[in-house]
Parts: C-alpha cells; structure tokens; sequence
C-alpha cells in the first residue's frame, strides 16, 4: 500500500495554475483549484483555438528557390535570409493561440476562516481530483473527474449533514465572456465564438441536485440547502458539430440520465483500462507513513535540497502516462504545448503545436508506456496536415509530396508562420511527424495500420524529398534551404546566420523515413521502383559526421555555433528518438554523440524542461544511466511546478512526456531491431520493478531487478516471430514451462545476443544465468 503512490495532494487550495490539479479526457480539460469559500475549475476544449485557416503559401514561391541555393552556395547566408522572408513567408504571419473556454466558479456559503482539516488530492489511478475539508462542523466533499465514457465533466459536492451545501455556479471567460442563457430551471449555457473566422463553441452547465432546490438564471445556477449536488459540463465547438449548443445539451441530458455512481464507475473502468497496464516500483522497499501522506510540493521542495525519493520520480512517470490520456484521447485533437490546460488567451508560443521537437517528444510515452490509442489524435492530426501540405510542398518548393514546417495549429497548416529566421525555414516538421505512424506499426504490428494509414502518409512524405533534395556539388542529396532548429552558425565569412544546405538533422530524418518506407513497401508488397528509387537516395544521403571538437557535427560543414549550449540538440536525432547510431555498435558515433553532449552541457545546455528530458533520453541511449539519471534529477529539480507540470519555463507539457519516456528509455528499449533489459539503470534505483512496458515487435515486458542487476524479466509476444535479445550478462531464456526455449542463438561481442522464435500469445521469462535454475516470477 505505501509501495506505490499514484496521488498528487495537498493541503492548502491553488493559488496558481500550476498548483491547480489537471483532469481531462482528451476534448474537455479542467484545473481544480480546491477553494473552500469558491472554487475555480479552469475549463478548456481542445479545439477552442483564435481564428479560421489562414494558410496562404505563395504561389510563386519555388522561382526564387534557385537564387537563394545560390547564395548559400556562396556562402551568402544573410542576403539569402533575407529573401526568404521576402518570399516564402505566410500572410498574415500568424496564427492564432489556442485559448480557454473560461472558468466555472463556484462560491459557497461559507468562508475560508471557517475551514479546518483540509486535503486536496488528485489520483492517477481512478482520475479523479478531490477535495475534502470542514466547517461549522460540517465535512465537504468535492469529486471532480473529466469522463471520457460521457464526454462531460463531472463535479459532484457532499456534506456531512442532509441540506448543507448552497452555492451559486456560474461560467465565465472574462474578458470575452459569451452570451449567456438559461436552458430549464437546471441548466444554463454560454455560447461564442474565437474571432470573425474561427470556431462557435458553447458550453452547457447543468445540475442534478439532491434534497433541497435549484433556480436558474442565464447567469447563475443558485442552489440552496441540498444533500449533494452533481454539476455536469458538457462543451462542443463547430470544428466538430454543426450546432455546438444542441450538442452539448444532449451530452449534459444523455449524463443527467445517470445518477453520480454510474457515471463515476464507468470513468473509473474507462480510465483504470488504460492507466493499470503499466506499474512502476524504484525502490526496494515500502516507504514511511509519514512520507507516504506527504504533500507533492513538499517533497518536492525536499527534493529540490538534494533528498532522494524515488517515490516521486515514479509518480512523475504515472503523472505523464495520466497526463497522456487526459489530453490526448481517440477523437480529440493532438496535445499541444500545454496539453490541453491552458489559462491565458495570448499563451506562449500561442500554446501551438511546434513540430521541430515538442509535438513528437509529446507522444515518446505512448507506445512504450502501453497507451497506444493515445497516440490516434496525433495520426489523425497528422491526415489533415498532409491535405494542407500537399498544396505547401507545391508552392513553395514546386515539388510532389507533402511537406510541413516548424508550428502548426486546429487547422494543421503546414505553411511558414512567423518571423523568426532559426525556427521558420525547416521542411521537415511533417517527415518527422510521419514516423510516428510507423513507430506505432512497429510497437503493434498491424498490416492493415500500416497499409490504410502508415504506409500512404511515409510515401508521400518521402516523395516530397526525393523531388526538393539537391546535390551538394560532393555527390550528397541534401535539403535547401533548411536549418538546424533553432541554432545558428557562424561561416567561413564571419557572418551569422541559421539557413543553410543540408544539416545533419535533416540527412538523419530524411534516412529514417527512406529506411520506414523501404522496410514498409517491402513488407506490404508494393511499390519496388520506388524502393529502388529510395534504396538510391539513402544511399547519397550524408552520414553522421565527426567535427573539430569530437562532436557529431550539426551542419555539413563544421561550423562553430553561435551558442554552443543551446536547448535543441538536432544533430542528435540520429541517436534518439532515431537509430542510426546504435551507440553499443558503432563506438566512435556514440563517443562523439556523448561529447556533443558534454559540450552542449558545459555551455549551459539542458536549460528548459523539454532540453533537460532530450538529454535524459540521449544519455539513455548512450546506455549511461549515471548520467540519465542526473539529467532527470535536473529535470525534476529545476523544470517542474508545484503540480508537477513541466516547466519550460512557464509551463509546457513535453517536460512532462519527454521525462516520463527517459524512465522508459532507461528501464527498456526495443531499438534496431533488439530489446535491452535495464540497459540504462541508475545506481540511485538499486531494486525495482516494472510491470507493463510495451517493445517494438509486438512485445509486453516485466522486468525485475535487485542490487542493481536484473533479476527476471518476462516477455509476453503478440506475434510469432524472431526475438533478439542484447544484454550485458549471460541470460537464459525460458518457456512458459520453464525449460529453455530450443534454438536460443547466442553471439557474444560486448554483450550477449540471443535470438530466438517468440510465439504469438506465450511467454518467456529472461533470467541472469546464475538464477535461471531458481525459476521466479516477475513479481511487480
Ligand atoms: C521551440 C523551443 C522553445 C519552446 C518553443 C515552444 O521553439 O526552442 O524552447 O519550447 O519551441
């Protein structure tokens, strides 16, 4: 019971945001703030964004693309900057942000003075977020969860004494509050609309009140002297329904139907569905009761002066799989910047969706964290940017295929927005995005996935490339113009600059795609021309190169960076989240990519939370859990709000993914075609468990280990097929009968390899030699 805490709590009300407890499910966000004279639950829908479409890519753009070619060539960097703002930019250049729907505030009929023995908590495991305290005697009960099953959210009150609970509830989105309306003597609504051009929402309050009464105004819903009390939200925009207010009001009247514990018990089978998959024990033993009901910003403050808690960093790890699901769920839109909890109508960065790392490192968590339909919204997303795309590969470059940049939005507009140089010019947005489609194939191995929804969106995303890339004057296809996100360059001529030909990240996402869509085609048969055709253009792609400091070079020439410590780590995407250096295989790579690391780190690297979780999943990779382990300790110590919400700074969501998939990437990784058991276990975990992982192949994984070594592992195949197995120690591999497996190859190099047959629905257990004929159980 003590062993795993999967509750945040408290025992004062939020002040701010990000104290505030998040629930969501996926559509509908709320923070609860657990006031006691008022409440403020902050409410947001996912597609309540400013403004219609605006893409408007310059027809012309692609005449001017062999002038500024041209100039990079020659080095021009500036005067070729120049022209692309000139030319390529969108009109207007921006979009609009993401926005709230505004709050639903609450105001009791008594005061805070009056309240003693108060706790607020929010539990991953049902998803619910609850609030308890009294006065005059009186305990209150508050339950607040988002339910996916009804697509409302729920917020239900109880006292101790029959008729104690009167309040007012009411909506508000000040300064652009909707109009208001009174439904029955029960409900009321707000509807709007983001701009001449953007979406109509309306959001519709209703309340099921037990005992006691309930009158209604357009403005408030006053409840005098009742029992309990369930308020129910419902909110929908016209980017999904013609008639948002009608839509809302029949979810609100489809959840009315049901009392309270119906509705609780279908979100809590809804939400423990997906959240139980996976478990996750660092530490060997139980910890003290005193710990055990410790407020989250406590310990994390104690965490911050240098105490050690495990505990902590495994919720940490729950927090990003709960915070997966509520933000992103089949049929909503993808997480943005923020999730889907956003408080201001001018968010940073317009709380978009950045497509140069912090919308891929949202989803690093799904697949490996066993929350594989979380990662839907994301593909569905990514349908729409190809649409748009196909006519931005067109305009700007003249070419076939699809192509995005560096942000995108509701209306997945591919163009380039903004005016900032480093960041805008970057086609690549949409390769990247697509081979999260084709990891999602080889995590769950469906032919149909991939024939219906991978296969078409790599191909075309590859086509793109195999029409814009030029030849460097070496024999090189590159990318040009491009850059490496957001870093500059200082050239032969002294001149600064970030549009270049040809950077290493570009050459490394580019070999990904081609090697996704020849594996992809090969496997479903089709397309042998251009399997040739992409076999060809790997092939003259420029490979990892080592420059002058050791480093994995970020440019085809080794340039020196205008900031050597700066936050994005590109030219490393060859290492994580891709594998074209396979660190325990290519030693030369892996020590250039840990130099690079070091010196992005010596220069003060790492310094927003997303930066600090890459780090983490780079050092992972580099099988150096020492290192992974600082970085996350970093990450918690310095980059996370009170309520454990990444902190870029403000708040932003991929700190969240990002170092919840390291503790993944350091328990368990499935790259270039092999599992690795522990393969970056820290020395501050000694003895742990994990129960749940998923693995490229089709495979779930327990691991088990003591004294900082594994101790049993089982691996459950949904295919038959080959297994390989790399592991430091010699392992037995066991059937389920517990003989070992016939025809486990072995091949020893630095570690050992085992191949073997998996057969679809059995299971292996992996045990360190020495123990194999002891037989355990993975116990988690
Ligand atoms: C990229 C990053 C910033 C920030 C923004 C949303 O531009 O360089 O740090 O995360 O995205």
């Amino acid at each position: 019971m003590m062993n795993e805490i999967n509750k945040l709590m408290e025992k004062q009300p939020a002040r701010v945001w990000t104290e505030a407890f998040p629930v969501g499910n996926g559509m509908l966000g709320a923070m609860v703030f657990g006031g006691t004279a008022s409440e403020r639950i902050g409410l947001n829908e996912d597609s309540i964004w400013y403004g219609g479409p605006k893409q408007s890519d310059n027809p012309e753009a692609w005449r001017k693309l062999g002038d500024i070619r041209a100039l990079l060539h020659k080095g021009e960097v500036q005067e070729a900057e120049r022209q692309m703002l000139l030319h390529f930019t969108n009109s207007p250049q921006y979009f609009g942000p993401y926005q709230p729907l505004g709050d639903l505030l609450l105001q009791f009929g008594h005061d805070t003075a009056e309240a003693a023995d108060y706790s607020r908590e929010l539990d991953l495991r049902t998803g619910v977020a609850s609030v308890s305290y009294e006065a005059a005697g009186i305990r209150y009960g508050r339950e607040i969860f988002a339910s996916a099953a009804h697509q409302v959210l729920v917020v239900r009150m109880t006292a101790s004494r029959p008729g104690a609970i009167s309040l007012t509830a009411r909506l508000s989105r000040r300064p652009f509050d909707g109009e208001m309306r009174q439904e029955n003597e029960h409900t009321l609504a707000m509807e709007g609309a983001c701009g001449a051009d953007g979406v109509k929402y309306a959001a519709v309050l209703s309340a099921c009140v037990i005992g006691g009464g309930c009158q209604a105004s357009a403005n408030y819903l006053d409840i005098r002297g009742a029992d309990a009390v369930t308020l129910l939200l419902a909110a929908q925009t016209s980017f999904r329904c013609e008639d948002p207010y009608a839509e809302a009001i029949r979810q609100a009247e489809i959840a009315a139907t049901l009392p309270y514990g119906a509705l609780l018990d279908e979100h809590k089978a809804d939400h423990q569905a997906l959240f139980d998959r996976v478990s996750l024990k660092l530490h060997p033993g139980d910890q003290s009761a005193e710990e055990f009901h410790m407020p989250t910003s406590e310990r994390l403050l104690n965490y911050r002066q240098g105490r050690e808690d495990p505990w902590l960093e495994a919720l940490f790890y729950q927090y990003g799989r709960y915070l997966m699901m509520a933000s992103s769920r089949p049929g909503s839109l993808p997480a943005n910047l923020q999730g889907i909890w956003n408080e201001s109508f001018t968010p940073p960065w317009e709380s978009d969706y950045h497509l140069n790392i912090n919308l891929q490192m949202n989803y690093w968590i799904a697949e490996a964290g066993n929350l594989p339909e979380c990662h839907e919204p994301l593909f569905d997303f990514i349908d729409r940017l190809v649409v748009n795309g196909r006519k931005t590969a067109a305009s700007l470059y003249g070419a076939k295929g699809f192509v995005a940049h560096s942000s995108s939005n509701l209306w997945a507009e591919s163009g380039l927005y903004g005016a900032w140089t480093p960041a805008i010019f970057w086609p690549m947005g949409g390769a990247w995005l697509a081979l999260h489609l084709w990891e999602h194939y080889r995590y769950n191995l469906s032919a149909e996935f991939l024939r219906e929804r991978a296969y078409p969106v790599l191909k075309e995303a590859s086509l793109f490339f195999l029409d814009a890339l030029i030849y460097d004057g070496n024999g090189y296809l590159v990318t040009s113009p491009s850059l490496s996100p957001e870093n500059s360059y200082v050239n032969e001529k002294g001149q600064a600059g970030s549009l270049c030909s040809g950077p290493s990240m570009d050459s490394q996402i580019i070999y990904a795609l081609l090697t996704a869509c020849i594996e992809a085609a090969e496997c479903l048969g089709l397309d042998d021309e251009l399997i040739a055709q992409w076999t060809d253009a790997r092939e003259k792609l420029p490979k990892p190169q080592i420059g002058r400091h050791g480093q994995i070079m970020e440019w085809a020439i080794d340039y020196e960076e205008q900031e050597p410590g700066h936050r994005h780590i590109s030219h490393l995407f060859a290492l994580h989240p891709g594998e074209q250096i396979m660190p325990h295989r290519m030693p030369e790579l892996g020590a250039a990519a840990c130099t690079t690391l070091e010196r992005r780190l010596k220069f003060g690297g790492g310094h927003t939370g997303w930066s600090q979780a890459w780090i983490a999943n780079f050092w992972s990779r580099l099988g150096d859990g020492e290192r992974a382990y600082n970085s996350l300790r970093e990450l918690l110590q310095k980059a996370v709000h009170p309520n454990l919400f990444g902190d870029h700074p403000p708040f932003q969501i991929d700190a969240n993914f990002g170092g919840a998939a390291a503790i993944q990437e350091m328990l368990l990784q499935s790259h270039g075609g092999e599992l690795r058991l522990l393969p970056a276990l820290p020395s501050a975990w000694p003895s742990g468990s994990v129960k749940g992982l998923r693995a490229r192949g089709g495979y779930v994984v327990d691991i088990q280990w003591e004294n900082g070594k594994l101790k049993a592992a089982e691996i459950y195949s949904e295919h038959t097929g080959s297994c390989v197995l790399y592991h430091g120690l010699q392992l037995a591999v066991l059937g389920s009968d517990h003989s070992p497996v016939p025809n486990a190859s072995i091949s020893a190099g630095a570690g050992y390899q085992y191949t073997f047959t998996a057969e679809q629905g059995k299971r292996y257990r992996i045990m360190p030699l020495q123990c194999s004929s002891q037989h355990q159980r993975v116990e988690a």
